[in-house]
């Protein structure tokens, strides 16, 4: 099995090996762990870093010697074990006040109450290092068409970040905002439910450099899209500031599974363009490899260990499968075969005008369409057999 460097960047939510088991329909059926000791195990199974929203580290509602406390302890375990904390987020969905949202509760005061819990957590992250800052809103959304002004609901998100991205700028903290869209759940419907949805919201703000996105692999799949493609267009628009990576089985629950047990040809193709930057090359990415998956309630502790484990050795074993398929002669007479490589061609010759485009007798007289019927197939399949041979190990 391969083994993780810090140079691989993988963290971990506090939340994620913490989670204690509760479901809708059942309790705890584990213990919480104590931060120290998530830290000290954290750094054994090879971890770079650890990210924790507020109430993660110190209870809602902790005075603030209490809150010190926790800190303290975080910093004398980080400083312990050279854990680094690369991100962090806010709770603003469990207590019973953010019930109908943080930034877009129909209620002013909540509102208010939640962006200060925010600078709060932001001043925190900047004295720990953070440079970047989630925002997941998960209770931004409504059940009922009529309980939510939608428009309204959007301009208030707005205000609310561009009014964090004024106090980050005037505290000249090195921080960035990554939204971290979802469809459902908690909410019936949630606000920015997927990366689409939030890359034209990024748009709309004062300081769009500032703020990108942290898409999760599962909350993209819930939505039945294909995350793999999407975080290509992320990356593309230069908006892919972190990445929250888990396993989910289709149009469902939000599963949290590890990283690779759900859609495995996908995470392949992911871990793909991550890493070599998908089938041309180009821009990969170089922020924190971020787990973010619940163990399952069935594993007891030594489970926990294990599937955080899981994580990174799927990881780092679809990157050397995809390594292996980039570097086959077949695959790439395949890929060129497919005109997998022409399509980083553009579509105009340089300089080429309308009228010299109009004139070039073989883009239309002389070009043969039926040639397609019958003829000129792409191969893909064929592709998509030898990235399946790879990924199985046979090649
Ligand atoms: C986050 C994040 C999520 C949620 C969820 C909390 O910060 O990225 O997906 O909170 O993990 O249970
Ligand atoms: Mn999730
Ligand atoms: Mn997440
Ligand atoms: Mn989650």
């Amino acid at each position: 099995m391969p083994t993780p460097t810090p140079a691989d960047k993988f963290t971990f939510g506090l939340w994620t090996v913490n989670y204690n088991g509760t479901d809708p329909f059942g309790g705890p059926t584990r213990p919480s762990m104590d931060v120290v000791h998530v830290v000290e195990k954290l750094a054994e199974i090879g971890a770079y870093g650890m990210t924790f929203h507020d109430d993660d580290l110190f209870a809602f509602g902790s005075t603030d010697a209490e809150r010190q406390g926790q800190i303290d302890r975080l910093k004398g375990a980080l400083a312990d074990t050279g854990l680094k904390i690369p991100m962090v987020t806010t709770n603003l969905f469990s207590a019973p006040v953010f019930k109908d949202g943080g930034f877009t509760s129909n209620d002013r005061a909540v509102r208010r109450f939640a962006i200060r819990k925010v600078l709060r957590q932001i001043d925190l992250g900047a004295e720990l290092g953070a440079e970047t800052f989630v925002m997941w809103g998960g209770r931004e959304g409504a059940e009922y068409d009529s309980a939510k002004d939608i428009r309204q609901a959007l301009e208030r998100y707005r205000e609310a970040v561009n009014f964090l991205g004024d106090y980050v700028v005037s505290k000249g903290y090195n921080l960035r905002f990554a939204i971290e869209p979802k469809p459902n759940e908690p909410r019936g419907d949630i606000l920015l439910p997927t990366v689409g949805h939030a890359l034209a919201f990024i748009d709309s703000l004062e300081r769009p450099e500032l703020v990108g996105l942290n898409p999760e692999v599962g909350h993209e799949q819930m939505a039945g899209l294909n995350f793999a493609a999407g975080i290509a267009q992320a990356l593309y628009h230069g908006k892919l500031f972190h990445i929250d990576l888990n396993g989910q089985r289709g149009i469902k629950y939000d599963q949290d599974l590890v990283f690779g047990h759900g859609d495995l040809h996908n995470a392949f193709a992911l871990v793909d363009l991550l890493e070599n930057g998908g089938p041309n090359g180009g821009q990969a990415y170089e922020g924190p490899r971020h787990f973010d998956y619940k163990p399952s309630r069935t594993e007891d502790e030594s489970g926990v260990w294990d599937s955080a484990k899981a994580n990174i050795q799927t990881y780092l074993l679809l990157k050397e499968r995809a390594k292996a398929f980039r570097a086959d002669p077949e695959v790439q007479a395949a890929l060129e075969a497919a005109r997998v490589v022409e399509l980083a061609q553009p579509t105009f010759g340089e300089g080429e005008t309308y009228d010299a485009f109009v004139a070039d007798r073989s883009a239309y007289e002389d070009f043969d369409p039926s040639a397609y019927l019958g003829g000129k197939g792409f191969g893909f399949v064929r592709l998509q057999q030898l990235a399946t041979e790879h990924l199985l190990g046979a090649r």
